[in-house]
């Protein structure tokens, strides 16, 4: 926010409306828009059910809020997630393992390190807000809520099944906790940006947070909406792209007649540092480098800072890793054995 500007300045009445100042821009109320200013998509909290859960499964974890904790406590909360998001996919014969393996580590280390939430009040009004841009990776959110508290680790046997809370892509409707439903490439990202611009008219210091796809970045949606945060700079907003090079088919030399890679990641970074944003790359394996490049952006002012997570598809079972089959396959049962042994051994 431009120093000295006003949110959102006080309402004067004006030849029976009402002109305000949003970011120093004067700006006409008409008689419906403190309704629809009140629905900018910052979820209700009276529409989301308060959660009495079972609590946090990894030891060491906080129960609330902002989570401090050390690196190999988080690795050990990523293991978990790892060897859960398996479990899923078996059980369910249907899901997307490798683009939930690859942002375990992400995802683990907002919820348990860097968001300020309340896993028991999922719509606590000043939470920070989290959105899973690239819905298919449901399994890792799942996974993630349910070691962190947010809903029986029990429940995530119920993945897929017609009457589940826990559908293939995330239903807000069904689930406290997920703040927006998602699944098709590009809208998560653009309902993040209203959050972040829904936050600050209400004049709350909530941050939000979202993951997109390297591949999710080829949606026009996702430009149009990162134009949008810079042009607001929205230094309450953070994006982590999954960058782990596959999409649901492979390039040049993983297969017969293969396609080239749409990106590469300094491709992708000239593209995010042109639309205004702060941009930092990372290895999004490393826990302490990732933790570190969510403390650096909590500094960045003016505008929206965007994370560039260096993965591996299917990062922790060495058959899924960087094979863009695992995209949306079902292991067997002597798979998943192997998957969850080698996911053990993990350290
Ligand atoms: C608008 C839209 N187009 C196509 C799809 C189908 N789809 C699901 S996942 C996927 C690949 C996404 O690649 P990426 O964003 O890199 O995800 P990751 O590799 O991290 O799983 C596609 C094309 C979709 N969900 N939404």
């Amino acid at each position: 926010m431009p120093t000295g500007e006003s949110r959102a300045g006080g309402a004067s009445g004006h030849g029976g409306r009402a002109i305000t100042r949003v970011w120093g821009h004067p700006v006409v109320i008409l008689p419906t828009a403190p309704t629809r200013l009140q629905t900018v998509p910052v979820m209700d909290a009276s529409r989301m059910t308060t959660v009495h859960s079972k609590h946090a499964v990894v030891a060491g974890l906080p129960a609330e809020e902002r989570a401090p904790s050390d690196p190999a406590t988080l690795r050990a909360a990523a293991r978990r997630v790892r060897k859960e998001v398996v479990r899923m996919v078996a059980a369910s014969g249907g899901g997307h393992p490798g683009g939930s393996l690859s942002c375990a580590d992400l995802l683990v280390a907002l919820y348990f390190s860097e968001l300020r939430v309340r896993p028991e009040e999922p719509g606590w009004p000043e939470r920070d807000r989290f959105v899973l841009s690239k819905g298919h990776a449901s399994e890792a959110l799942y996974a993630t809520l349910a070691v962190r508290g947010y809903l029986p680790t029990d429940e995530l046997a119920t993945y897929g099944q017609l009457d589940s809370r826990l559908q293939g892509h995330p239903d807000m409707t069904r689930l406290p906790g997920v703040e927006i439903s998602t699944g098709a490439l590009g809208a998560g990202f653009s309902a993040a940006v209203g959050m972040a611009i829904g936050c600050r008219m209400r004049g709350g210091s909530e941050r939000t947070y979202v993951v997109l796809g390297d591949g999710e970045c080829q949606e026009g949606e996702v430009w149009e909406a990162a134009w949008v945060a810079a042009r607001y700079r929205l230094d309450n907003l953070v994006a982590i792209v999954d960058f782990n090079s596959l999409q649901q088919v492979g390039w040049a030399g993983s297969e017969p007649g293969g396609r080239e890679a749409p990106w590469s990641l300094d491709g992708l970074a000239a593209l995010w540092t042109a639309a205004g944003w702060d941009v930092r790359a990372v290895d999004g394996h490393d826990m302490q480098a990732i933790l570190t490049a969510l403390e650096a952006v909590r500094a960045v002012g003016e505008r929206p800072a965007v994370i560039l997570a260096r993965t591996v598809k299917g990062r922790g079972v060495s058959f899924m890793e960087g094979r863009p089959e695992w995209h949306s396959k079902v292991p067997t049962r002597e798979q998943l054995a192997l998957a969850l042994a080698e996911l053990d051994e993990d350290h």
